[in-house]
């Protein structure tokens, strides 16, 4: 495919061999200052591709080149400096694994460079360049100030000590310099996740003739072929990858790091935004409640309890109304949060957008729009709050500091009734070695029970005592069935679900169940639970009375007496003697045809031998006057039976006749 990803995302200096490594890296800095162009002297690709971006010789959106070099494959994700325009800086620069400060050394420290470093910060970006550009322009006492004031800007965050050099795009100067610089940093940038669910949060969506919808991103987690399937959140649009791209060039596994442009099938450009995630199908899902610890700005002003922000994220942007959590003191609504402060709040979004904890987001107010803080997502799904506020506290705060099993634990303390794996790996996001290594985490500890998937189940786990506490009521209340039904066979398996609802999900139920049976302790036939070897042992009378009913049934053959008739005349009550016939039915000694019509099993047998010697002599065709008078039933009990062996497939009813089959 020819795509203008293809265009702005070549052609660069390619090497014979593919690169060790691939780093993406985002410019940051003030309006002018000479990013745009420093990308373009570094890959010779100029990232400005909008046609007014060229006529007004200033970035709108973001631009791509890329640079191989030293065994090193550069993504540059270039971003526009003025003020209007940070929205798409933003988009940008959320997968970026470090920045290029582009601080012009003739101008020094400006509004969108100090703001372009705050967004940095606050998105947690760890590593980064600073480039004193445009030299050319600044005398040796121009630029030591540009130094100094920069070194001012970058004191005590992730850019201190960062190497600090001079540049110019016009003369080249310093070029080599500055690229050595980029490979060593970019030599010690953790390894992304390749192995996790593949992420790759949308930042364009355009159609290309002949191929239908590219999307483009940086992959930030997994890896993604061609013919994957996808879904894209938030909507859950399902899709499938017909191809992909890196730099320009096809090719078949894109891995997290990679700029990626994407060829999907099955949806149209316009039903795709930026802001929107590709995703495996399934796995993940949106949401529009989360909660998180958020951060402002030293420059920020005080925020009431509940106040409304832009919220960025990935590539997304939306509104959201902040709800301070624990406000710096009871009833202070004016000042919940004051600058350079830190507090638990709850995000409400004007639109679904999928997160996952561990995300980073950015705050901007209403007016003026600027930058006041950002985040870190904590629980992007959470359940029902407690209304002990400081459990709830300690809760948030594992979610923020804890390791996984921690993190797991306090989630399954909002779960008595227990959590299915995919649950858990939806809501962290976690691969599922770290689920399962975290599961195993907590039940070598006794604190919790992992249920390995069977069959069609699949797998969940369990607060530790919630499970005990289930399977030992789960055992009391078989118990107590057999008690109060000692005539009844066991109790139905919906029944004990039922009783059991507010202690087990079905999952957990099932699987209390289960191992219950396979340790023994209770026998479940088709829908029916027992205790395990439990046989009904019937009184005197009981038995007696079972005898009777047999007997009565059995000498009546097919002209059969009526329930309530043979009931009656029993030495037992009512409800024992239904139990007794239900027991009857259970062994199938009497077979229920109607709701009350009942034949002993020995008269259908006698039946169906008759049909049988029917058919060789007389063929197999019989009406239901004939099969009256072979039976010697009335019509009454004759439509019933029929239909009964229709059911049973000994005859089919055709028009007004039956075949005997
Ligand atoms: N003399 C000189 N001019 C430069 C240099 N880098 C960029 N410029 C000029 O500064 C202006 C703004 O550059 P641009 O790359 O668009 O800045 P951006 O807004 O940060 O992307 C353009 O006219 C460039 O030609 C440099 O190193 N030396
Ligand atoms: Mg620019």
């Amino acid at each position: 495919m020819t795509s203008p990803a293809a265009q702005s995302q070549s052609p660069s200096k390619q090497t014979a061999e593919e690169p060790r490594r691939h780093v993406i890296v985002g410019t940051a800095g003030h309006i002018d200052h000479g990013k745009s162009a420093l990308v373009e002297a570094l890959t010779g690709t100029h990232p400005d591709r909008l046609e007014e971006e060229k006529r007004r010789g200033i970035t709108i959106d973001l631009g791509f080149a890329f640079l191989d070099f030293a065994g090193v494959r550069f993504g540059f994700v270039d971003v526009p400096g003025h003020e209007r325009f940070v929205r798409n800086m933003l988009a940008g620069v959320g997968g970026i694994d470090f920045v290029l400060l582009v601080v012009a050394a003739d101008e020094s420290v400006m509004p969108q460079t100090r703001e372009h470093f705050d967004i940095c910060r606050l998105l947690g970006i760890r590593r980064g360049v600073i480039a004193l550009t445009k030299s050319d322009l600044a005398d040796a006492d121009t630029l030591s100030l540009a130094r100094l004031e920069t070194e001012e800007l970058v004191r005590g965050s992730f850019l201190e000590g960062a190497p600090i050099l001079p540049v110019s795009a016009r003369t080249g100067a310093g070029l080599d310099a500055l690229k050595q610089a980029l490979v060593h940093t970019a030599e010690s940038c953790p390894p992304r996740d390749t192995a996790g669910a593949f992420r790759l949060p949308i930042d364009r969506s355009f159609p290309i003739k002949g191929f239908g919808t590219v999307v483009t991103g940086t992959l930030v987690s997994g890896s993604l072929r061609a013919e994957d399937e996808a879904e894209i959140l938030p909507g859950g649009m399902r899709v499938r990858v017909r191809g992909l791209q890196s730099g320009g060039k096809k090719i078949e596994l894109a891995r997290a790091g990679q700029r990626t442009a994407v060829n999907l099938a099955g949806v149209e450009h316009a039903a795709v935004a930026r802001g929107m995630t590709l995703v495996p199908p399934g796995r993940f899902a949106a949401t529009s409640k989360i909660h998180a610890r958020i951060e402002m700005l030293p420059g920020a002003r005080a925020m009431k309890r509940r106040f409304r922000a832009h919220l960025f994220q990935g590539s997304a942007e939306m509104i959201a109304v902040v709800r301070i959590l624990d406000p710096a003191s009871a009833g202070s609504e004016e000042r919940a949060i004051g600058p350079g402060e830190s507090r638990y709040a709850e995000l409400r979004t004007a639109v679904p957008i999928f997160v996952l904890p561990g995300d980073r987001f950015v705050l901007r107010q209403f007016s003026p729009v600027v930058t006041m803080g950002g985040g870190v997502v904590l629980d992007a799904a959470p359940t029902r709050r407690t209304r002990d506020a400081a459990a709830f506290r300690r809760r948030l705060e594992t979610l923020a500091t804890g390791d996984h099993p921690a993190v797991l634990e306090a989630l399954l303390e909002d779960s008595p009734r227990g959590l299915a794996l995919a649950q858990v790996s939806r809501r962290t996001g976690w691969s599922d070695a770290e689920l399962r290594a975290a599961a195993d985490t907590l039940a070598a500890a006794g604190k919790a029970r992992v249920l390995a998937a069977t069959g069609g189940e699949a797998g969940m786990i369990a607060p530790a005592k919630a499970y005990a506490a289930l399977v030992q009521r789960l055992r009391a209340d078989v118990e107590a069935y057999h008690r109060d039904n000692p005539l009844a066979e066991g109790i139905s398996k919906e029944e004990l679900r039922i009783r059991l609802a507010r202690m087990a999900g079905p999952a957990m139920f099932r699987a209390a169940l289960g191992e219950l049976a396979a340790a023994g302790h209770i026998a479940i036939s088709g829908d029916t639970v027992k205790r395990a070897g439990r046989a009904i042992s019937l009184a005197p009378e009981e038995a007696r009375a079972k005898e009777q009913i047999e007997q009565a049934f059995a000498q009546a053959g097919l002209t059969v007496p009526s329930l309530k008739e043979v009931l009656e005349k029993l030495p037992v009550e009512a409800a024992r003697a239904q139990k007794i016939v239900q027991m009857l039915l259970r062994e199938q000694v009497l077979v229920r045809v109607t709701a009350d019509l009942v034949f002993h099993r020995t008269a259908l047998e006698r039946v169906r031998q008759l049909l049988a010697d029917y058919k060789k002599q007389r063929g197999d065709r019989m009406s239901v006057p004939a099969f009256k008078e072979l039976t010697g039933i009335t019509r009454k009990y004759a439509i019933p039976l029929l239909e009964h062996l229709d059911r049973e497939r000994v005859t089919r009813r055709q028009g007004d006749e039956r075949v005997i089959l």
